[in-house]
């Protein structure tokens, strides 16, 4: 199965309440790399395109205000089946019905500042990826522990 990379958000109240080096944590001792990493503030016209599928729904002036309000952390990661295993860590999106164990399930009580976005999809991981990060920006390695964390019919 081919190792996949998928576009991680560590969202405003995320950087406000201090929590970037535990959800950092999680994803690397998860076992999955980290092949891209930056700060930046989102602008309005960042939010639209990122959130396109979201602009016309009721709630996205308040997200957008929110996503906005303050930077954010971008993380590229990689590792086998990394959008659906990241979506797993990051549990459901209102943080009162994610699971415990879970980075919204853990850390937050709303439906919006839920602390972390990531791609929930093949498709939505490429053309967010390019959005947040240059190509060069992304950095391919091999670790040399690589094959303490999957075997070799697990990765491309
Ligand atoms: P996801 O982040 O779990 O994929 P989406 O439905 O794609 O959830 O929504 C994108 C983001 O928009 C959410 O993470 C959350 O911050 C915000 N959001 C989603 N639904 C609502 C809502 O009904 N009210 C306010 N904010 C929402
Ligand atoms: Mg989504």
């Amino acid at each position: 199965m081919p190792a996949e990379r998928t576009l991680i958000l560590f969202k405003p109240d995320a950087v406000e309440r201090r929590l970037c080096g535990e959800l950092l944590s999680r994803i690397e001792k998860k076992g999955l790399k980290i092949v891209g990493l930056k700060m930046l503030k989102v602008t309005p016209e960042l939010s639209k395109q990122h959130y396109a599928e979201h602009v016309s729904k009721p709630f996205y002036p308040l997200l957008e205000s929110f996503i906005t309000s303050g930077p954010v952390v971008a993380v590229a990661v990689e590792g086998p089946e990394a959008i659906a295993v990241m979506r797993t860590m990051m549990g459901k999106t209102n943080g009162r019905e994610s699971a415990p164990g879970t980075i919204r399930g853990d850390f937050g009580v709303s439906r919006q500042m839920n602390l972390i976005h990531g791609s929930d999809g093949p498709d939505a991981a490429s053309r967010e990826l390019a959005i947040y990060f240059k190509p060069e920006e992304l950095i391919s390695y091999q670790p040399i522990l690589a094959p303490m964390f999957a075997a070799s019919d697990e990765l491309a």
